[in-house]
Formats: structure tokens, sequence, C-alpha cells
């Protein structure tokens, strides 16, 4: 007898303060649109879908910035952090598969966040793949922009200086559980910041250098030798603007779309992830639809569609 599958709840973050411009408050209706519900469906999954969070903002948090620093929207997305932690821990905690509908990267603060909770009870390590143009290890204090979206990784490893938004003593991820792939524009106080905490970087010329199935299978093998959970975060920019253009923050020489599926293929093999992002997504800079249709696509290949079915390989 086969193992029913873990079933799936979407939650919708119709979020776009957190970055620099409007547009990815559409991301959770295109998603919709192009059929994530329906391609999980006809995998075999049973799919809740919990709509759109619709928090409301949380005043008075800039007052504990440092002096100089700053956060734009603090208050919209320190609202949005909340409700997305406790959705996301809540869909784990019930034994289903949450995957987050963004809304911007700014996201992350609140479902990584949220799994490491989840990981906490289960007293296993969460481990993040996130895979992106950019690092987002910006804190309040070393962002250029002063937007948020380009911050949650710094958040969810203690480093962003945004205290006030979640409980003081929430589990926290270590960034030498976090593995950044795809990573082609870092800020330069940014880039000190990653190397002294240890990030593990596979930057665009690693991925050219070693390929994605290598850089996967090292990955995977962290993750296994400590049993741990894997958070999957995939921004849009991830991928070459000629692939998904539907994003803010192009930034050319990106990750094609066979390497993308290939992730996704070795991902869904190991039955590792645990929780999904699905973001950037700007559906009023998109071409008719493309970048949606490709988020979908990469979402089925990571829940199990495949071309044909593979002989067990040894690793
Ligand atoms: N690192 C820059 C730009 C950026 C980060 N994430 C996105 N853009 N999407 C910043 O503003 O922090
Ligand atoms: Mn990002
Ligand atoms: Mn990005």
């Amino acid at each position: 007898t086969r193992a029913e599958p873990t079933p799936v709840t979407l939650i919708g973050v119709p979020l776009e303060e957190g970055s620099g411009r409007r547009g990815c408050v559409m991301g959770p209706t295109a998603l919709r649109i192009a059929g994530v519900d329906r391609v999980l469906g006809e995998l075999g999954f049973s799919v809740t879908d919990k709509g759109d969070l619709a928090p409301k903002p949380v005043e008075g948090l800039e007052a504990q910035l440092s002096p100089g620093c700053q956060a734009k929207n603090l208050a919209a997305v320190a609202g949005f952090t909340r409700a997305i932690e406790a959705a996301t821990f809540e869909a784990a905690q019930a034994g289903t598969l949450p995957i987050l509908l963004g809304g911007d990267h700014a996201l992350s603060m609140g479902s990584v966040s949220g799994m490491a909770r989840h990981a906490a009870a289960l007293g296993r390590p969460l481990f993040v793949l996130w895979l992106d143009a950019h690092a987002d290890f910006n804190s309040v204090e070393t962002s250029p922009s002063g937007n948020m979206h380009g911050m949650p990784v710094a958040f969810f490893c203690g480093e962003a200086g945004l205290g006030g938004i979640l409980p003081e003593d929430r589990p926290l991820v270590d960034p030498r559980r976090v593995y950044q792939v795809g990573i082609r524009s870092v800020d330069a106080r940014e880039r000190e910041e990653v190397a002294e905490h240890g990030v593990n970087v596979y930057d665009m010329r690693a991925l050219d250098e070693m390929g994605a199935s290598a850089i996967i299978r090292e990955i995977l093998a962290a993750v296994e030798a400590e049993d741990g959970l894997l958070h999957v975060s995939l921004d849009v920019d991830f991928l070459d603007p000629d692939v998904a253009p539907g994003v803010g923050t192009t930034v050319p020489g990106g990750a094609t779309f066979r390497e993308a599926h290939l992730i996704m293929e070795m991902l869904c093999d190991s039955a590792r992830a645990s929780s999904l992002d699905l973001v950037e997504l700007n559906p009023f800079l998109d071409d008719r639809g493309k970048s949606a249709r490709i988020l979908v696509e990469l979402t089925a290949s990571l829940f199990g569609r495949r071309i044909f079915d593979r002989p067990t390989r040894s690793a």
C-alpha cells in the first residue's frame, strides 16, 4: 500500500509593501488563475486553499529601530509577518504542507519563522533553500533601499535588527543551514554579513561550474545528515528575465527553465521539502501570464510531475 501524499495548504499573501513598487498584491490571484490548486489536485494531493490573509498593520514599531535605520512600510509588513507565521505554523502542525502564494519576499519573514517554530516543536533542525538572484540578508542598518523584501533571511536568522514583530524567544534559523542558489546581486555590506554568518552561497558562477545537480546533491546530503526539514523559497528573479519577466527586480544571467525544473525534480525525489514560498511574482509586469504559469509548472515538478519514472539511483 502506498502512503497517502501529505495534504497541501495554500495561503494567499497579497503583500507588496515589502518591495519598492506596486503589483505583487496580484500575485496570489495570478497563481490561482494559472492553476496552482488544479495541478496539485491532478497530482493526487488534497488541497485546501485558506484564501488571502488580510491582517491589520502593527503601528508603533518604528520606535524600536536604531537611529538612522529604515524599514519601509514596517507596520504593514509586521502585520503580515505575524499572520503568516501563525498560518504557516498551524498548517504544518496540522500535518499539511504549506505553500505561500506571494506576495513579495518579505513574506518569508513569517513563513520561515513559522516553519522554524514547527521544526523546534518536532526537535528537528530547519534548513532553507533560497532560490534567488539576491541574498536578501540586509538589516535595517545595511539596507541601501529600506525595502523589507531585501531583509527576510537576516530576519529569520535573527540579524535584521527588527525587534517587536515576533516574540523575542522565537526559534531562529542557523545561517549555516541556509543554502542560497542563483545569487548574482548582493550589496557591499550585505556580502560581508553573508560571509560572516556562514550562509552557504552557490552563486551563478557555481551553478555554471558545478551544475544544478551537483549543487542540489550537496545540499540534500547536508539536510539528510541532520534529518532536517527543508523550506524552499522560490523568488521569480532566480530565473532569467527571458524565462520569467514578471518581477520587479530582474537581474540578467539567471537560471534557465531546465535548471529550475531539474532542481524541483531532484527535491521531489528527496521527499524533503516541508514547505514552499512562491514569491515576487508581479503580474502587472508579466508577459501574458508567462511567469505565473512557470511558477505553477515548477510547483508541479516539485510535487511529482515527471516525464518518465526513473529507476531509483544510488547516491
Ligand atoms: N539588495 C537590494 C535589492 C533587492 C533585494 N531583494 C530584491 N531586491 N528583490 C535591497 O534593496 O536590499
Ligand atoms: Mn528575494
Ligand atoms: Mn530576488
